[in-house]
């Protein structure tokens, strides 16, 4: 029986105690499409609320709307929003469960500082800030003011994450400074932004309605995007819907084809079919002649990809492939979605780049239902990469432009000098920096790494590396958390304002609903706190209030292909559902949906979208008699978020989740090393091994096997190998032998610094 104590805040709670006995733990469509029929968004008539907040979902980047009801002010409970564009009524089971998380005797609820001893303990905020900024210039000081560098995050409202960065960069003299966005969307970033002169992903939500094929690549939307693939299910033109994915997962069990590729065998299906569909002459020639740059030259390569290579290499048949070509030929709106089976890749641009390749030549593009479309990972991925200040600059401009500098100095009204003219660091490259011992001081805020990052004990042997570590985060119980020297208790989401953006380039506002616990400051309130005690306050006196900077990135966008200078606060944003950028101030009338280059423009200097494309690399590391199997490792199911930080908290959640690690494996490959199902099995790559539970099943395929990522210890087991364009970490292929952990010996593990070097394919 289950043991869930049903918080007292709404009847969701014991309805979904009532469903989950029923349905043990399977999430039920109905429950997303039907929630009245649960009882959800009902308050027992003692709480109805005297107001109602509307607040972004501070989980996945779909971006629902949630209704927060509120009492006196503070939120009582939350049902979807009906009205969004986004979710129009739906929320899974993440943003239902969003308002308890924020309870927890994990929260960070003081400044904790690591003593003589090496025990974190409580001290003040003056204390605090006093000891960040002492720890930064004495870090600066002694090794050079490019040691100490910063490590963000796509979880943060757009206003903080520019806060971060203005202060980090401008304030701190800091150079380098990177977001978790490296481990997510580097990869398509740096795709769009080579092919169309700007990272733009271009469709709206409404094209998952309006295509007639959609092609899934490397994503697994019914878990990790369960309310896309409502929309998926709201298309009614009967659409073929093909998912590529060397696993038959949740949502290729629901396609019209799965096509269960060898992994890292895209780039060559890719470039295979784009070779059929030019050999049939099966091409947009006009779109190409007028619109695009590089398309003879790419014609000419991909005859190096003929079909019997592309079946000998990608182990699909050639009916298989075939299929698939006749679908996006015979379509009149052929959409393709991809998300972390292309960008976890040591060719994770180019294969972004066949995709958009494939629109370009067959004209699938800026047209309803269309587009090479990149879904974004976490709720603010977007703000991140366009206002980060790390890898590019403020508005998506680049440091090393000395035009670019100059403008975002008198936009800001700051000493230009403030403005590093380099550009930063990626992540591992900073991570290489702190091994090398030329980053001896880290700025972590809002992303656990200790967990996260590839090859994770290669990471922990760098925190002895480093002379000083300050984490900021929620709660002050994650893996990072606990390595720190100074942890800053931050707000989460339901406690501040500000605004995200989501993966159809929406912003939507997120509000304060709820007093943060203890004393734990909004970001913003810490970075202003941080300014001051680093006597640059002066600088950012006119970043006063989240809105405040809203108005200022505004004004930083003018010009640019992300210009929002058109939206009129806060209240416009809520009044419209949220605005897609770019809305400059030239636009009158707000629409629910736009999409990008209907105008067939691209944001290159000649206006020409790019065909860009490179040979097909060999796996970095090849499956051998050793290390037999490849791992592929990514999300487990819908109730789990990354390290787990958040949805661990909830009751509700935790029930939806599979208790314990379990290793996906074929039933073939487990007989042939004599494992039946539950066993305790070893798996050992060349760099650690774990002890995990095997899950006998033929969804993953022969010669492969699978991991969620939820679990601290999968990451000892990755290797870190890196895109050379992207710099993104290849999470998701690496060889590892599984083993009786009854029988097989175990393995003393590695040197971890010495085995650390990361490996940049260049
Ligand atoms: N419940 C839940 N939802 C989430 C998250 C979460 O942690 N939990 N995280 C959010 C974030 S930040 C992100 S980035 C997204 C990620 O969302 P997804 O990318 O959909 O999730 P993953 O499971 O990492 O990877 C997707 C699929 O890639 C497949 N794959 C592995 N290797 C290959 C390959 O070589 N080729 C192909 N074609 N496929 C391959 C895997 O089998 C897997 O099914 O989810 C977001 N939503
Ligand atoms: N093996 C493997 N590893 C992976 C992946 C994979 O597929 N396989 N996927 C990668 C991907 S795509 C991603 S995006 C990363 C995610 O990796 P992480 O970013 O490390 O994961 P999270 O658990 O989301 O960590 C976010 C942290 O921010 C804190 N936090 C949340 N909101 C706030 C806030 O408002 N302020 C502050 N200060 N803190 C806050 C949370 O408590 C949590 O500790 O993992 C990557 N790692
Ligand atoms: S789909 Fe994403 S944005 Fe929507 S409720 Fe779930 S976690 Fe939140
Ligand atoms: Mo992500």
């Amino acid at each position: 029986m289950s043991t869930i104590t049903p918080p007292p805040t709404s009847t969701f709670w014991e309805t979904a105690r009532e469903w989950l006995h029923q349905r043990d733990g399977v999430l039920s469509r109905e429950l997303l499409l039907e929630p009245s029929r649960f009882g959800l968004g009902q308050l027992p008539s003692r709480l109805q609320p005297d107001a109602v907040a509307q607040s972004t979902c501070g989980f996945c980047s779909t971006g629902c709307s949630l209704q927060i009801h509120l009492k006196n002010g503070e939120a009582i409970g939350l049902s979807p929003s009906g009205d969004y564009p986004v979710n129009l009524g739906m929320a899974c089971p993440k943003g239902w469960e969003a308002l308890t998380v924020l309870d927890s005797s994990e929260r960070a609820t003081v400044p904790l500082l690591r003593n003589a001893s090496g025990q974190l303990t409580p001290v003040d905020w003056s204390t605090a800030a006093r000891t960040f900024v002492d720890g930064v210039r004495a870090v600066q000081a002694q090794h050079g003011p490019d040691s100490f560098a910063f490590l963000g995050t796509g979880q943060m409202p757009t206003e903080e994450l520019a806060f971060y960065g203005a202060l980090a960069k401008f304030g701190l003299g800091m150079v380098h400074g990177d977001a978790n966005t490296r481990q997510c969307m580097a990869t398509s970033a740096v795709a769009y932004k080579q092919a169309f002169g700007f990272d733009a992903p271009p469709f709206t939500y409404a094209d998952f309605e309006q295509s007639d094929v959609l092609i899934f690549i490397g994503a697994n939307p019914c878990i990790a995007h369960p309310i896309l693939w409502e929309r998926v299910m709201r298309n009614t033109l009967r659409p073929e819907i093909i998912v590529i994915d060397p696993r038959r997962t949740e949502t290729a069990m629901q396609a019209t084809q799965h096509l269960a590729i060898q992994p890292k065998g895209d780039l060559t299906l890719l470039y295979g079919v784009a070779n059929i569909l030019i050999e049939r002459g099966w091409i947009d020639r006009d779109f190409l002649e007028s619109h695009t740059a590089g398309f003879e030259e790419f014609a000419d390569f991909v005859r190096d990809y003929p079909l019997d290579r592309v079946v000998r290499e990608t182990g699909l048949t050639a009916t298989e492939i075939e299929k698939l070509v006749a679908a996006i030929h015979q379509g009149k709106a052929v959409s393709i979605w991809w998300t972390m089976g292309v960008n976890q890749s040591y060719q994770g641009v180019r294969t972004a780049q066949a995709i958009i390749n494939l629109c370009l030549m067959t004209g699938n593009i800026g047209r309803p239902g269309t587009g090479p479309n990149s879904i974004t990972g976490q709720c603010n991925a977007m703000g991140s990469r366009l206002f980060g200040n790390t890898s590019s600059m403020l508005g998506g401009r680049d440091f090393t432009v000395a035009e670019h500098r100059r403008e975002v100095a008198s936009l800001l009204k700051i000493d230009e000098a403030c403005v590093p003219s380099r550009s930063s660091w990626a992540y591992p490259e900073i991570l290489e920096g702190v091994r090398r011992g030329e980053i001896k001081g880290l700025w972590i805020v809002a992303t656990n790494p200790s967990h996260s990052w590839i090859d994770q004990d290669g990471f922990a042997a760098l925190r002895e590396q480093l002379d000083f570590l300050v984490v900021q985060d929620m709660y002050a119980t994650t893996e990072t958390a606990a390595i720190a020297d100074l942890v800053l208790p931050a707000a989460g989401w339901g406690e501040k304002d500000g605004t995200f953006i989501n993966s159809e380039r929406r912003i939507g506002v997120i509000r304060k609903v709820k007093r943060a616990p203890g004393q734990a400051l909004a970001d913003f309130a810490i970075f202003r706190l941080l300014a001051e005690a680093a006597d640059c306050g002066a600088m950012f006196r006119e970043w006063s209030t989240p809105e405040a900077v809203f108005a200022i990135l505004q004004r930083l966008s003018i010009g640019r292909p992300c210009d929002i200078s058109g939206i009129n606060g806060y209240a416009m944003l809520d009044q419209q559902g949220g605005i897609q950028w770019p809305y400059p101030a030239s636009s009158t009338t707000p629409t629910t949906e736009r999409r990008l280059f209907a105008d067939r423009r691209f944001f290159t200097a000649d206006e020409r979208a790019k065909f860009l494309f490179d040979p097909v690399r060999p796996l970095p590391e090849v499956c051998d008699a050793e290390y037999p199997l490849l791992l592929m490792t990514g999300r487990g199911s819908v109730a789990q978020w990354h390290t787990e930080t958040r949805t661990r908290q909830s009751a509700v959640l935790r029930k939806l989740s599979p208790s314990g690690l379990a290793l996906e494996i074929h039933p073939a490959d487990a007989a042939a090393v004599g494992i039946e199902p539950q066993d305790q099995v070893l798996v050992t790559s060349r760099r650690g091994q774990i002890t995990v539970t095997a899950f006998l099943t033929e969804t993953v395929g022969r010669g492969r096997v699978f991991l969620p990522m939820h679990d601290p210890r999968v990451n000892q087991l990755t290797h870190a190998v890196f895109d050379p364009h992207s710099r993104q970490p290849s999470y998701k292929d690496c060889a590892v032998s599984v083993t009786s952990a009854d029988r097989a010996p175990r393995s003393a593990g590695p040197d971890r610094l010495a085995s650390y070097p990361s490996k940049v394919l260049r």
